[in-house]
């Protein structure tokens, strides 16, 4: 390793000698680093220290809540109370927004699903962290649940960490894209995916086929469409499903391809979060080049009424999410290869 290295503290202090960005967002990007390193170790060890496993269910949401959601969500919202700048938190594992502090300072709102994936976390499989930050737009003293309550267009800056193979932080501040690797044994994350850009297109497909069953004509058609090995219009697909949204997205937004968690008949928005989850995602992908859509409207221009709303969600290379809108709008293949 280079002691030349851009570590993300400096790559944080260019970005804002550059293009002006915010000290105070410097700050938080700071803290989600350090929040980040911590979920890393504990994540990697959570099978020795005894964190593996059910801690009950969240009451809002029904979701079956994992030891280390609970423990994931206590050093989120740790590691940003201090700031001074965080005047709210809307997290997957909290009921309400939660208050952190009032005053001029505290001019940004955090959404976020601390371990987004936690099913995975049992075996040892890909979890990941999603983020989204906002100004807060209210002008009381104190935030209320109003300032979380926003379209993701509205969003500042917005990434994922995925502990995977490696520990992998992806964010953008509303430029370029760039994604750090945390090398553990200096406790830093170092640039090593400088402006990613999204393929315009792909030939991975992301999405839960026991689904089939439960979706629309349209979505079941072009499940068949991409399978299709003997199609004489596009090159196969292959499907890769990890069952961890940021795992899978990732490896969308560095390859190329579609993800899609579409309506099903049990639930006719599909699972995925809004605020925390879709939205946040959206925004590094777009901002990378590729699209985001719930398959009738642009994700970005959903604004939330509520702080655990669900949205449909297919998002990745702009041709793929492109088809996927055609299949759902019109339920057959296009005349013509997407240019
Ligand atoms: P979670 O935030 O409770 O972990 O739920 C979100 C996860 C995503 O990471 C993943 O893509 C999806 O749920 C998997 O759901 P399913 O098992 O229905 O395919
Ligand atoms: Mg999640």
């Amino acid at each position: 390793m280079s002691i030349q290295a851009t570590t993300l503290n400096r790559h944080l202090w260019q970005q804002h000698k550059l293009f002006n960005q915010p000290i105070g967002l410097s700050i938080l990007m700071t803290q989600m680093g350090f929040a980040a390193k911590i979920l890393s170790r504990e994540i990697s060890l959570a099978a020795l220290a005894g964190k593996l496993g059910l801690a009950g269910e969240n009451n809002t949401t029904g979701d079956a809540q994992k030891k280390l959601d609970v423990f994931s969500n206590d050093v989120v919202i740790d590691a940003f109370s201090d700031t001074g700048l965080v005047a709210a938190i809307a997290s997957e594992e909290l009921d309400q927004v939660q208050l952190i502090a009032c005053g001029g300072d505290a001019q940004y709102i955090l959404c976020i699903d601390p371990l987004d994936g936690s099913s995975n976390t049992d075996t040892g499989s890909p979890v990941g962290t999603i983020f989204g930050f906002y100004r807060r737009h209210t002008t009381s003293y104190c935030s209320d649940e109003e300032d979380a309550l926003r379209q993701g267009a509205d969003l500042i800056a917005a990434g994922y960490v995925l502990y995977g193979a490696s520990t992998v932080l992806v964010y953008s501040g509303g430029g370029t894209v760039d994604g750090f690797t945390l090398d553990p044994s200096v406790g830093e994350f170092l640039l090593s995916h400088p402006n990613i850009q999204c393929p315009r297109d792909g030939k991975i497909y992301s999405a839960n086929l026991s689904y089939y069953q439960e979706w629309s004509p349209q979505i079941q058609t072009l499940v068949d469409y991409l399978g299709d090995q003997h199609a004489t219009d596009h090159d196969p697909y292959s499907m890769r499903y990890s069952g961890a949204l940021v795992a899978d997205v990732h490896r969308i937004l560095l390859e190329g391809g579609l993800y899609f968690y579409p309506p099903t008949r049990k639930r006719p928005n599909g699972k995925l979060r809004l605020l925390y989850e879709n939205a946040p995602l959206a925004f590094v992908v777009e901002q990378a080049g590729g699209r985001a859509s719930t398959g009738t409207q642009r994700i970005l221009d959903i604004k939330a009424n509520s702080i655990h709303q669900r949205s449909p969600l297919a998002i990745g290379s702009a041709s793929e999410v492109t088809l996927y809108e055609h299949f759902v709008r019109e339920g057959t293949p296009m005349q013509r290869k997407i240019a």
